[in-house]
């Protein structure tokens, strides 16, 4: 049967759009060295320090320029610094985005510059930034199922603690945004808990307990924190004992990173369970780039296993550690 022209049309107009979307992609030549960006969003964290290492250590092993800029916490600084690599002319930028928003226009500006974008560690908001037509892909870890993990293991271990403080990444974060709904949708699924108060502490240790703090003055009902990284969780075991609670006991802490600080913690009994986010993007990150210019097409995400640490796994977890 004749399908109707009109079908035909919008099915050849379909296939021609997607072969332009990925052909808006800038092309990268196969060469020996590359002259790459690296737009780090702050240094005020081991687990930033260890990514930038990460990325710094792989750069030097291929014989590669990296050009580095730290936006020492500011979204919009590290706008400026993406420019500043546009500016120089960079063959390719790997970008952490501090917030989900922000970056979206700079990611076209290096587009339209020629200058392959490849997103590691924080994603953009997908409708203002397209994977494969603005930027090449994401490499990262499943946020959601981060947050998820910590909620569904905490439904199987809170003894009838209930009451949660959420202590949540930097404002904006897509890991912030990602681990509030995996963990909330969790525990909304098993049912039993309420969540107090859900308040930012920018990732930071020393926010993270001055908003713990405050928040267990104003609960003192409190059995549970849920700290969207280490630092925040390791702030908030100093507000527990500042406070005369036993953490990890009387109020149990719950985390993502997987720090050697924090992996100690869950062996010493102050922090219950800790789910990993890899910060070392480095060999994954060179090893996309080497393969974008050979002409590998990829997906949206990339997405990194995770293992987590228990008070059953910790010890033997810990020399694995960053
Ligand atoms: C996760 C990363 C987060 C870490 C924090 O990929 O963006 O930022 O969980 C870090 O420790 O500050």
């Amino acid at each position: 049967m004749k399908r109707p022209a009109k079908l035909i049309m919008l099915a050849s107009a379909l296939v021609v759009g997607t072969v332009l979307a990925q052909s808006a992609l800038p092309k990268l030549e196969v060469k020996k060295t590359y002259k790459v960006g690296f737009a780090q969003t702050e240094s005020n964290n081991p687990w930033r320090l260890a990514e930038t290492k990460s990325m710094q250590d792989e750069a030097k092993k291929l014989g590669y320029q990296l050009v580095y800029t730290d936006a020492g916490g500011s979204t919009a600084k590290q706008v400026a610094d993406v420019r500043s690599m546009i500016a120089q002319k960079v063959d390719a930028i790997f970008l952490p985005p501090r917030e989900d928003k922000p970056l979206a226009p700079v990611v076209a500006e290096a587009r339209k510059a020629g200058i392959p974008v490849i997103l590691i560690d924080r994603n953009i908001d997908p409708a203002l930034s397209k994977a494969g037509t603005d930027y090449v892909t994401f490499l990262g870890s499943d946020f959601i199922d981060q947050g998820k993990r910590v909620g569904e293991w905490l439904a199987k271990n809170a003894n009838g603690k209930s009451k949660i403080i959420e202590l949540e990444g930097t404002t904006g974060a897509s890991p912030a945004n990602d681990r509030k709904k995996g963990f909330d949708d969790a525990i909304k699924a098993a049912g039993g808990f309420t969540i107090l108060a859900s308040q930012t502490g920018d990732f930071s240790r020393d926010k993270g307990r001055q908003v713990a703090e405050t928040l267990l003055q104003a609960h003192p009902d409190a059995d549970i924190i849920y700290a969207h990284n280490d630092e925040m969780a390791i702030g908030a075991v100093s507000a527990l004992q500042a406070a005369g609670k036993t953490p990890g006991k009387d109020v149990m802490v719950l985390s993502i990173d997987g720090g050697k600080e924090a992996v100690q913690m869950v062996v010493d009994g102050k922090i219950n369970y800790v789910v990993e986010s890899n910060p070392r993007f480095g060999p994954i990150a060179f090893k996309t780039l080497q393969d974008y210019a050979a002409g590998k097409k990829f997906p949206n995400k990339v997405v990194l296993t995770d293992r987590d640490y228990s008070p059953e796994t910790a010890a033997d977890g810990l020399s694995g550690a960053y």
